[in-house]
């Protein structure tokens, strides 16, 4: 017995001496391989060199589709242009058009929807939704209607007039019908929107489900279904409360809709916004949300965009990975695809192939978004829609949207001062030092 024990031993002895050789010999012979003589080389390589790398070059092959912004198809710079057929009465607040959603080119014309606040007075603020009545706004959005406009061209548009109104009081969004989004499928069309039945704020938050209206031409007339197609989630989680932006996209033969939550505010933490997946095989549901929710962790509008087999997603000013174009191979476990900067807010981009049901998505290049108290005036609290171009597709190499960066005006630095209190903490700070040094 212990003469088996013994040899047991040896030959236990033997074969990890031979699998820690293997494994030297393994590195030795990858750092030889790799030994490539000197630093690492002046001229980017376009594909990763088989030679030791740091994290931050590990990752700069791995995480992004090209190794410079300009290789990177999911880099780009954006640009905006004022558009031409909308008139917001001087800008006093008494007008707003904002949220857009994607837009969709039909017998020769763009199509796009928006909601649209025409209102006595300027909207008072979610904070004063206790001052809102009948006819005063709490937010931007209340009191609003889905209004559509058509173009030729993406720069100019004909404005055609309310698309989905106010429902009727008391059924569902009698308040206010906002932030909608639109879907084609099996030749009908369908208008997906937070539906108020409350003024936002009024009821402890931006609080609303998601309803649908139908019809078979982008001119409607449309039909509202007349009850909610994304619910707001259980007592306790994370969309218990609010159901924003919705964003339809056909995937695998299914409608997969995406939508923005508010959640996690409380007396000390501010509102964190996250993203949502819900799918379905028919536009008026069952939708059922993905078991991972929420799927993005950063962002505020949703926007996105089939590109390759996967989905591209903007993820805007919210979050730690704010400022990001984001990228999933499935549809829903997304990485940071690449950095950027002037995103554009509540983009809704001209997408070719959003309804194809595509395993190669090309990508986009322009849109419509919104820009929130364009004059800094809160009084006059109203937003506008304007053009962004970029250059996010497969079939479009435009080297000005792949510089790298924007330089703002110092004037803009400057404008981003301190505040009063900041100012003073920062001088009886350096008091207390000078006293000190004395
Ligand atoms: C927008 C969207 C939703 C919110 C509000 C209006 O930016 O996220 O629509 O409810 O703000």
């Amino acid at each position: 017995m212990t003469l088996k024990l013994n040899q047991l031993a040896i030959v236990f002895v033997a074969f990890s001496m031979l699998l820690s050789s293997c494994s030297n010999t393994k590195a030795e012979v990858k750092s030889e391989e790799q030994n490539v003589k000197g630093g690492f080389p002046f001229m980017l390589p376009e594909t990763k060199p088989n030679r030791p790398l740091s994290a931050a070059l590990e990752r700069n092959y791995d995480a992004f589709m090209g190794p410079r912004q300009e290789t990177n198809e999911l880099f780009t710079q954006f640009k905006y242009t004022k558009l031409k057929g909308f008139d917001y009465n001087d800008g006093d607040g008494t007008i707003s058009r904002r949220d857009p959603s994607k837009i969709i080119f039909v017998n020769g014309k763009y199509y796009m929807w928006y909601t649209h606040r025409e209102t006595a007075s300027a909207p008072v603020g979610v904070s004063n939704a206790h001052l809102s009545n009948d006819s005063i706004p709490s937010a931007d959005w209340d009191l609003a209607d889905i209004f559509y406009a058509t173009s030729e061209d993406g720069f100019t548009w004909q404005e055609q007039g309310v698309a989905v109104p106010r429902a009727e009081k008391p059924n569902l969004g009698h308040r206010s019908v906002t932030t909608t989004d639109i879907l084609v499928w099996e030749g009908k069309y369908y208008l997906y929107y937070q539906a108020f039945s409350v003024a936002p704020g009024k009821n402890g938050g931006d609080n609303c489900p998601v309803a649908v209206s139908y019809a078979d031409s982008p001119d409607g007339p449309w039909t509202p279904y007349g009850k909610d197609v994304i619910p707001n989630g259980a007592p306790g989680e994370w969309d218990q409360f609010s159901i924003h932006d919705p964003y339809p996209i056909v995937h695998d033969g299914k409608i997969y809709l995406y939508y923005k939550s508010d959640f996690a505010k409380s007396e000390t933490t501010q509102l964190v916004r996250m993203h949502g997946l819900a799918i379905a095989d028919n536009p008026l549901g069952p939708f059922e949300k993905h078991p991972l929710n929420p799927i993005m962790n950063s962002g505020h509008e949703t926007t996105l965009f089939p590109f390759k087999e996967g989905v591209a997603a903007f993820a805007i000013r919210d979050g730690n990975e704010m400022n990001t174009i984001q990228y999933a191979k499935d549809w829903v476990n997304f990485d940071v695809a690449a950095n950027v900067e002037m995103m554009p807010d509540a983009a809704g981009p001209y997408i070719p192939d959003v309804f194809t049901n595509t395993k190669d998505g090309r990508g986009i290049t322009w849109g419509i978004s919104h820009f929130t108290v364009p004059h800094g005036n809160w009084k006059k609290n109203h937003a506008v829609l304007l053009r962004f171009d970029c250059d996010l597709s497969l079939d479009v190499h435009d080297p000005k949207m792949k510089r790298h960066h924007n330089k703002p005006k110092i004037q803009t630095l400057y404008r981003h001062g301190l505040s009063k209190e900041q100012r003073q903490r920062i001088d009886k700070a350096n008091k207390a030092v000078l006293e000190h040094s004395k």
